[in-house]
Order: structure tokens, then sequence, then C-alpha cells
């Protein structure tokens, strides 16, 4: 994941119908053509000034500049039919794919604008057909239409737009009232209200408030060689059958066999499956070695420990020893302050203190940031080394330094659960920011209805509200409560007052 860079960047908006662009026909809602000529004539959507200082061609539209030395330049491409998306099937889910993989070169970025009905089909889909994906798809839509005077559609594409022109996140995504999913984890749980979508397994990618924060651990990794391959042989013949209490066995599953799909939406699982039997030429047992592994961040397989790169011994040793061999030169002076931030990151994160050590007779400042704005307690908190953090402290780094997510030592060693490192930081005076705690809320209620006694302890510890609701306005208590979570619900009731109750700050 990066910020882009570049003075401008083009998108390509594919528009595919849904509400956003509807209009009523005999008072029936139906797929609206023209969306490109609507949004010429709306500011937010086209800066006519600039286009035509820099002649610009008709199709191309251009945003009003977000950034300073920088824009964002569009293309509507209007699909013909336009659908309502209840009525979409695989079939146009490939050429969907396929014609990204078309312009794929031709642009920075995509924006798909679809029904929202099967947005989160459309998006798992589309997350198992476009392999090896180098570039931002965002799919967005609306609930109201965009020509509507109070409509959420106009937020919505803008937002897309935004992400896809100012960051390279090189996955599948869902973009919809101010919170950007992958793709394969969303899913549509209201049929009227703005907020329509959520991720009930992932927490969102980014988040856009009057700042954009970017989860950047959770967004994937790109194999920057590989190209990208559509695999538009996807098997339609796939189905969705409901589990419920007391289904009887003898109705599907009998003989047939199950594989679990962990914390999988029905829509990716669908997808998934379409994948997986539309690959030609593999054995049963390949495919159903397929089903159980994590393709495309669409589920959290159990048990998988995070595997992290040690930079213990040789490689950082010989790093750290490289730059102090380096003669005082101007050209090695600046390659060496280049170098520094990200090497003591690196150390920190590793937990070498002794490289740590190095550094500092090197006469580097560790308070100073990497590219992602962390510090190397950043780097410490979230790896969860209680030696490497305590020595930072002791050295003066900032202990509520925020990074470009807006992200604190602290809210890392929350997420990492690293008690040792979060006593040590509340005891250096850390806390978590307003923002951090307001958006504890859903995780803390994914917690609870998890049972996830030991993730709720970690935020307590780390001084927030317990009490704080989550998106849907319940608190932990209350899901932990409805699921019947009894620990949790002994815990949320034990702290002093339950509801509101806030860890001490030490002294
Ligand atoms: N029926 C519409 C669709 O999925 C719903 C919407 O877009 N809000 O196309």
């Amino acid at each position: 994941m990066a910020r882009a860079v570049g003075p401008e960047r083009r998108l390509l908006a594919v528009y595919t119908g849904g509400t956003i662009g509807m209009r009523s026909e005999l008072g029936v809602l139906v797929p609206g053509t023209g969306l490109a000529a609507i949004l010429r004539t709306l500011p937010m959507f086209h800066d006519e000034e600039h286009a035509r200082a820099r002649g610009l061609s008709e199709d191309t539209l251009v945003l009003p500049p977000a950034s300073r030395n920088q824009r964002i330049l569009y293309t509507v491409l209007e699909c013909q039919p336009l659908f309502d998306s209840s009525d979409m099937t695989i079939a146009e889910w490939v050429c969907l794919a396929q014609t990204i993989k078309r312009h794929y070169e031709q642009y920075h970025g995509f924006v798909v604008i679809h029904g929202t009905d099967t947005m989160a089909f459309a998006a798992s889909m589309l997350s198992f057909m476009l392999e090896n994906l180098q570039k931002t798809v965002i799919l967005t839509g609306a609930q109201v239409p965009i020509h509507a005077l109070w409509s959420d559609g106009r937020e919505n594409l803008l937002g897309a737009l935004l992400m896809a022109g100012q960051y390279v996140i090189p996955e599948v995504c869902l973009f919809f009232q101010n919170q950007l999913f992958r793709g394969n984890r969303a899913t549509k749980v209201d049929a009227r209200r703005f907020a329509a979508f959520c991720s009930p397994n992932l927490l969102p990618l980014a988040t856009v408030g009057a700042d954009i924060t970017i989860n950047r651990e959770l967004v994937r990794k790109v194999d920057g060689k590989a190209g990208l391959v559509v695999h538009s042989s996807m098997e339609q013949d796939v189905g969705l059958l409901r589990l419920y209490p007391g289904i009887p066995a003898a109705l599907a599953m009998a003989g047939a066999g199950v594989i679990s799909g962990f914390d999988m939406t029905s829509e990716a699982a669908l997808a998934k499956l379409s994948y997986v039997l539309g690959q030609p030429g593999l054995s049963l047992d390949v495919r159903k070695e397929l089903l159980t592994k994590d393709l495309r961040g669409e589920m959290t397989p159990p048990s998988v420990e995070e595997r992290r790169p040690s930079l213990q011994g040789n490689t950082l040793g010989g790093g750290v020893s490289w730059l102090l061999s380096l003669s005082g030169s101007q050209e090695a002076d600046a390659l060496r302050n280049a170098l520094v931030p990200s090497l003591a990151c690196a150390a920190a994160h590793a937990g070498d203190v002794e490289a740590l050590q190095a550094l500092v007779e090197l006469g580097s400042d560790l308070g100073l940031v990497d590219f992602n704005g962390q510090t190397p307690l950043h780097a410490a908190a979230r790896g969860g080394h209680t030696e490497a953090v305590t020595m930072l402290l002791q050295r003066g780094v900032d202990v509520n330094t925020r990074d470009t997510d807006g992200f604190s030592p602290l809210l890392l060693a929350v997420r990492g659960r690293h008690p040792g490192v979060i006593g040590l930081l509340r005891e250096a005076g850390a806390s978590l920011s307003t923002q951090e705690l307001e958006e504890a809320g859903t995780e803390l209620c994914r917690l609870a209805y998890r049972a996830d006694l030991e993730g709720l302890q970690v935020w307590w510890q780390a001084g927030a509200d317990l009490g704080q609701p989550g998106y849907d306005g319940h608190s932990a208590l209350h899901v932990a409560e409805a699921a019947g979570n009894l620990a949790v619900v002994a815990f949320l009731q034990s702290l002093e007052g339950a509801v509101g109750a806030q860890a001490p700050c030490p002294e």
C-alpha cells in the first residue's frame, strides 16, 4: 500500500447500473443512462475550468484538487445494458473483470459503480477473478439516486474516486459510507440506511473522516513482478444453502462432505467455490485443498502464526556495521541519515536491542520516523518487545507520537495484544486518542461476540471505555449478553460501573 504519486492519476469508472443512477419511470426506479453527463454538471465531480485549460477530451472528467500538485482524472464507461444488480449473474461479473483487464494498462485505478443488492457478491467474484492485482479496484453505489436532493451517492462515489486516485491499495475493495472494506469481507446489512455494508470479521482497510486512516497492516502485499491474470472460467453451477438449527443431514450433506469456510461471508464462499470449481484440470483433492486456504484475504484460517522475518543476526547486524563503516563524505552521511530510521524500526520490530544500541553509538536519533511516520517505538510496541520499549522510552522517544495513519504505539500494542508493552507505555503516560477510543466500539463488540476475553482485557488495560458502542449503537455488554457469552458478561460487569468504565491511568 502506498500513497499514489504523480501530477495526474487516471481512473476508469465502470458504470454497471444500480440505484445510484436510477430514474423514476411510471413510479418505478429503473437504471438510468447518462451518468457522466450528470457528474459533469456537479462541481464536486468536475472542474470544467481546469478541464478546458488542460485541453482534456470530452469524455474525461477531472475532480477539483484534493491535494497540492495532484489531479484525479476519470472516464465513465457506461455498460450496455445497465443493470439493477439483483439481475446480475456470474456471467456479467466475468465481463466486468475482462473490462478491467482490457483497460488495465491505461489507468492507474478502477471504480466500479454497481447496485448494492449484489455488490458484495460482485466484489467477492472479482477478487478471485483478478489474480496479482497491483492497482486499486473499488466498488461503490448508493441507496438513493445521485440526482436526489438527499443522496448518499455523491459522497460514496467521490470517496471511491479519491481513494482509488490517491492510494495504491492492490485489492478489490468496497467503499460505502466513509469506509473502505476488503470486497470479499463485506456484506450488505441494510436496505435503507446509508451504512448499508459491514465487514463482520475484518476491520475496514481505511476510514474516511476529517483525515483518512489506512489500516496498513491489513492491506495485502503484492508480488511486484507478477502480471494480472484474469480467471474467466468461473463455475456458474454453484449455490448457497443456509444452515439452521436442526437441519437434517439428509437434506443435502450426507455423503457430500463439508469443508469449513471459517469466517468467510457467504458471498465470498460462493465466489470462492465458483472460482475453485471453475479452474480447469485440477484434481478433487487439489480443489478441496484450495478451498481450505486463504487465497485473497477472504478468510482467517485458525492457528496461522504470523510469520515475521527475523532481522536478528547477520542481516541486521551486517547492515548496522556497514553503516558504521561508511566514510564521512557528504553522500555517505546523507545515505546514513536516509537509512537509519528504517533500520532502527526494523531492529525495534525484531526486538534487537543490541542493534538499537549500535545505532545509538553511531549517533542516531531513535525518535526519527520512517516512511510510514513510525518511530522505533511503534515498531517495538507492535512486536511486543518490552526490553526494546524500555530502552526507547529511556532514550526519551515520544510515547504519544502518531504515524501517518494517526496510530500510536499504544494502539499497535493493543492490536498485537502485548500487555507487558501496554503497561510500560501507560506508565510512561501513553493514552489512546479520542478517535482511537471512539473507533474501538465496533472492535469491542466483535471481541464480545467472539467471547474474546483477552482481547477485551488489553483494550481495558489501554484505557478504552468498554461501554463505547459499536457501529449499530450496541455496547460490548449488550452483544455478550445476546450471544450468551457469560464470562465476558461477568468481566464487563465486574468493571466498576460496568458500562462506561475505564481502566485507571497510572500515575
Ligand atoms: N436494487 C438496487 C441494485 O442493487 C439497489 C441499490 O443499488 N441500492 O441495483
